[in-house]
C-alpha cells in the first residue's frame, strides 16, 4: 500500500506537471517518469536509507522518492526561490544532497560517470553506501558510459546502473542492455519494471551484490513507452494489444492489491483524492511563491572556497 501511494503520487505529480509545462508555467525543457513509477518505487524500497541516486533528465521521480518535498519540487519546476535548488535549476537539474539525490543531469550519459565518482567516494571513505545511478536505453550507447563501466569493475565500486529499457516485451537494441558489461565481466540482468515486487526483488540482490564488494551491477528495467498520460507510443502496434495492466505500472499494482484483497475500490479512491490534494497544495505553493531575486543570481553556482 505504500508503495502504491509513492507511485499514484509520482504518477499524478508528473500529469500536473505536464499540463502546467502545456500551458507555458514551466519553462526549459520537462520531461516526465510517467510509466517509470515501479522502477521508481521499488529501488527506492530496496536501498537502504544512506544509498544514493543519480540519474538522468527524467528526474522528478527519483526526487519524490528520495523524499523532497512535492512543494519544494513543483516550486523548482515553475522556477520559484523556495524550489529545491531555488529555482535556478529547473526540472533539469533537481539535486538535493541531503535527500542523498545527487540528479538530474541534462547530459545524456553523464550520470554513469558521476555515478561512477559517487561511488568510488562511498569506497574510499567505507562508509558502506551504494550509488544507484539511471541511465536511458539511449545513454547506454554513449562513450563515457563504458569508461565509467571499466573504472567501475576494476575497482569493484558499490555501484548498480539502472538502464531504462522503454521499449516494452521486443526491445529495439540489438545488444540487450543487461548484457552491456559483459566485457568488463560486469554481471546484469533485465527485469520486469512494470512489475514493482519484481523491481524490489531484483533492486534487493543488485545493492547487497554492491554494497558486498560485488559490484557494480547492471538491471536493465523494462517498461512500455509512455507518451504523456495513457498514451502507448502510437508507433509500437505490438504494444496497443495490451492490457494497461501489463503495461502501467500503477494499474498493475492496483490489479494485484485489490484481487489479493489488500484494499478496496473506495479505499483506493480516498488514496487517490488524497494523493491529488498534495499535489493541489505542490501546484498552489509554486504558483504563489516568488521568484528568485537577482541578488542571488550567482549563488550556489560554485562552491564558497574552502
Ligand atoms: C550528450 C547529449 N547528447 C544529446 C542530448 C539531447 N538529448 C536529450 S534527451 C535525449 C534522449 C535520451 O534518450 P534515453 O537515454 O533513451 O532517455 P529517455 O529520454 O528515453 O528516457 C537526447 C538525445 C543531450 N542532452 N546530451
Amino acid at each position: 500500500m505504500a508503495a502504491y501511494r509513492q507511485m499514484l503520487l509520482i504518477r499524478r505529480f508528473e500529469e500536473r506537471a505536464g499540463q502546467l509545462y502545456a500551458m507555458g508555467q514551466i519553462n526549459g525543457f520537462c520531461h516526465l517518469s510517467i510509466g517509470r513509477e515501479a522502477v521508481i518505487t521499488g529501488m527506492a524500497m530496496a536501498a537502504s536509507q544512506i544509498d544514493q541516486v543519480i540519474t538522468t533528465h527524467r528526474c522528478h521521480g527519483h526526487a519524490i522518492a528520495q523524499g523532497c518535498e512535492p512543494q519544494r519540487l513543483m516550486a523548482e519546476l515553475l522556477g520559484r526561490a523556495s524550489g529545491t535548488n531555488g529555482g535556478k535549476g529547473g526540472s533539469l537539474h533537481v539535486t538535493s544532497p541531503q535527500h542523498n539525490f545527487f540528479g538530474g543531469h541534462g547530459i545524456v550519459g553523464a550520470p554513469a560517470s558521476l555515478g561512477a565518482g559517487l561511488a568510488f567516494a562511498n569506497r574510499y571513505r567505507q562508509n558502506g553506501a551504494v550509488t544507484i545511478c539511471t541511465l536511458g536505453k539511449g545513454a547506454a550507447d554513449q562513450g563515457q558510459v563504458y569508461e565509467a563501466l571499466n573504472l567501475a569493475a576494476q575497482w569493484n565500486l558499490p555501484l548498480v546502473y539502472v538502464i531504462d529499457n522503454d521499449s516494452g516485451e521486443s526491445p529495439n537494441v540489438e545488444t540487450p542492455l543487461a548484457d552491456r558489461g559483459l566485457s568488463f565481466a560486469v554481471k546484469g540482468w533485465w527485469v520486469d519494471g512494470v512489475n514493482i515486487a519484481a523491481v524490489r526483488a531484483a533492486g534487493r540482490t543488485a545493492i547487497d551484490m554492491a554494497r558486498d564488494g560485488g559490484g557494480p551491477v547492471i538491471l536493465e528495467m523494462r517498461t512500455y513507452p509512455y507518451r504523456g498520460h495513457f498514451n502507448p507510443d502510437a508507433g509500437n502496434a505490438g504494444e496497443r494489444q495490451r492490457s494497461l495492466e501489463e503495461i502501467d505500472p500503477v494499474v498493475n499494482l492496483k490489479g494485484r492489491l485489490l484481487r489479493e484483497g489488500w484494499t478496496s475500490e473506495d479505499d483506493l479512491k480516498t488514496i487517490d483524492r488524497e494523493t491529488r490534494a498534495i499535489v493541489r497544495d505542490a501546484v498552489a505553493h509554486a504558483q504563489n511563491a516568488a521568484a528568485p531575486v537577482a541578488a542571488d543570481l550567482k549563488r550556489n553556482v560554485t562552491a564558497p572556497a574552502a
